[in-house]
């Protein structure tokens, strides 16, 4: 079955036999596995057909799984580009194939936006400046600089640009507020924690960390600990993903603000899916639902959360 003819003139598909091919980024936290957990258990549950790769965040290994998509015939792609940058090429042979292509969670720089249907995802800039506003209200009696190291995701890719962005907006607003390092830490936690422990090294008097993730503010905690300092107190953090792990921390006290990044996409993919097999358009750009959560509301949420 397939054959790229979803909602062509041959007419809607009966869902049992449709088949979407989907390249997903890794398994590199656990927001990410959260994610694939969630589109598997939506597509099973809508009983359509999901091809599922795992490019362990290597854009060749998502381009290849692309490609072997477009082979294989199947009636839409969806995937998390890596990184925002070098995807025209097989965007074009998915288009030429007449296969259309929906991009999850992260971006694409591409110019020529006929090269997808739909971008489903969160608004990084807002969940940095989410961010950046915890903070500017946390120091705002304080006339001392505010040092801050940030733990960036993975280099290129559209959360690590964007949530940088956003931060960087609203805490140049004072100039007391100075970011002394910044490095990526690829949104792991092992990442995080070698990263924090080389520049707490080089600024053993830093005030905040901002990690572009939990799993890297979960490492950062390790390494601060290690250090002797206690996270939460002596260095604060503020994180984005608002994973459990990363709510028991904020519980706990260890992290002080979380902005929350919705990894379960997997039912308006579906959704998505349908519309394009009926011939319908989708929405260009359908942003998720997501809030914040201080340590209070943390210990209020964890019991209910899913992920
Ligand atoms: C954000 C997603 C990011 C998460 C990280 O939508 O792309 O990638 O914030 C994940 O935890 O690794």
């Amino acid at each position: 079955s397939g054959g790229g003819d979803a909602g062509a003139a041959a007419g809607p598909k009966p869902t049992d036999e449709l088949v979407v091919g989907f390249a997903q980024v890794g398994a590199e936290s656990g927001w990410r596995t959260a994610n694939t957990t969630d589109i598997q258990n939506s597509f099973k549950d809508a009983g359509i057909e999901l091809k599922f790769s795992d490019a362990q965040q290597k854009q060749e290994n998502q381009i290849k799984a692309i490609r072997s998509y477009i082979q294989q015939g199947v009636d839409v792609i969806a995937f998390s580009p890596v990184v925002e940058t070098g995807w025209d090429a097989v965007l074009n042979e998915a288009k030429a194939a007449n296969i259309p292509v929906v991009l999850t969670d992260r971006a694409v720089d591409s110019q020529d936006d006929s090269l997808y249907v739909s971008f489903l995802g969160s608004d990084f800039i807002e969940e940095g400046k989410k961010a950046g506003q915890w903070v500017v209200d946390e120091y705002a009696d304080s006339t001392d600089p505010v040092k801050i190291i940030q733990l960036e995701g993975t280099t290129g890719a559209a959360p690590a640009i964007d949530r940088a962005e956003g931060f960087a907006d609203v805490i140049g607003a004072d100039d007391k507020f100075e970011i002394v390092a910044s490095q990526t830490g690829d949104f792991t936690r092992a990442g995080g924690k070698q990263v924090t422990e080389a520049l707490l090294k080089a600024n053993p008097d830093v005030d905040l960390i901002y990690a572009h993730n939990d799993d890297m503010g979960l490492g950062a905690i390790e390494a601060i600990e290690a250090a002797g300092l206690v996270p939460g107190e002596d260095i604060k953090i503020v994180t984005v993903d608002a994973v459990k792990d990363g709510m028991q921390a904020l519980a706990d006290g260890k992290i002080n603000f979380i902005v929350e990044c919705s990894p379960l996409l997997g039912k308006q993919l579906v959704d998505i899916v349908n519309q394009i097999n009926e011939g319908e358009t989708p929405e260009k750009r359908i942003i998720t639902e997501e809030t914040t959560f201080t340590q209070e509301q943390a210990v209020e949420a964890l019991p209910d959360r899913q992920y």
